[in-house]
């Protein structure tokens, strides 16, 4: 059975999400976050290599890194290929490629960073605050445009990627910088309602 390491509240929830659109099971283990600090504690350091979330534990395999673990599920427990392209289709696996890391390689960034800016003040770092206000408006934009064209981030399918799309979706929606990108907001609205989403609220949320 797979161990989900889940820090509430936090990107796990998207890993939850993710095995219950597969359909797998798992067992969660939750941590709670410094109240103060809001940073993880000494049970979760004790438990994975960074005391970070998500951590998944499958057999022998210690898994951290959301992208990697979005991978590593779908390649071992997508027998059907309904989550990723085939391989041998190098275009279609190139793109897949592109959107499973763009979240945490470019997106998540200039959006973490607003979320910092926010907790400074009156007196944010203005080397910081340019580039998150340049950046930001950018990778929302780049999503938006694509999803003016397709109901999902590879087409007509929802797949991995869109996982973690829709993770940066839900950090610009929070940090209230997605009303002017419609198409990603209606995309973001898609997927919170789906059924496996509701799931795996209901089981690491509430
Ligand atoms: N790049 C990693 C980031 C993991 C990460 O930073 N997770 C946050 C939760 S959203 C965390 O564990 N924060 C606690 C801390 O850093 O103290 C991934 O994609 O999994």
């Amino acid at each position: 059975m797979i161990l989900v390491h889940h820090l509430r509240i936090g990107r796990s929830i998207f890993t939850v999400w993710l095995l219950e659109e597969m359909g797998l099971d798992y067992e969660l283990k939750v941590y709670h976050r410094n109240p103060e600090t809001f940073r993880s504690q000494d049970d979760i350091k004790a438990a994975t290599p960074l005391g970070k979330s998500p951590t998944i534990q499958d057999g022998d395999i210690l898994l951290t890194e959301s992208g990697a673990i979005a991978a590593y599920l779908v390649d071992r427990y997508d027998t059907d290929g309904k989550f990723a392209p085939a391989r041998s289709d190098h275009k279609a696996w190139a793109e897949y490629q592109r959107w499973l890391h763009y979240p945490e390689g470019s997106a998540f960034l200039p959006l973490f960073l607003k979320m910092l800016l926010a907790r400074e003040g009156d007196n944010p770092s203005a080397v910081f605050k340019a580039f998150a206000d340049g950046e930001v408006p950018l990778h929302l934009s780049l999503l938006d445009k694509r999803l003016a064209e397709m109901p999902y981030i590879l087409g007509d399918k929802f797949q991995v990627p869109d996982i973690g799309i829709t993770y940066v979706a839900s950090m610009a929606e929070r940090l209230g910088e997605i009303g002017p990108y419609k198409n990603l907001k209606a995309y973001y609205d898609r997927n919170m309602d789906r059924e496996a989403w509701k799931r795996a609220k209901a089981r690491a949320v509430e």
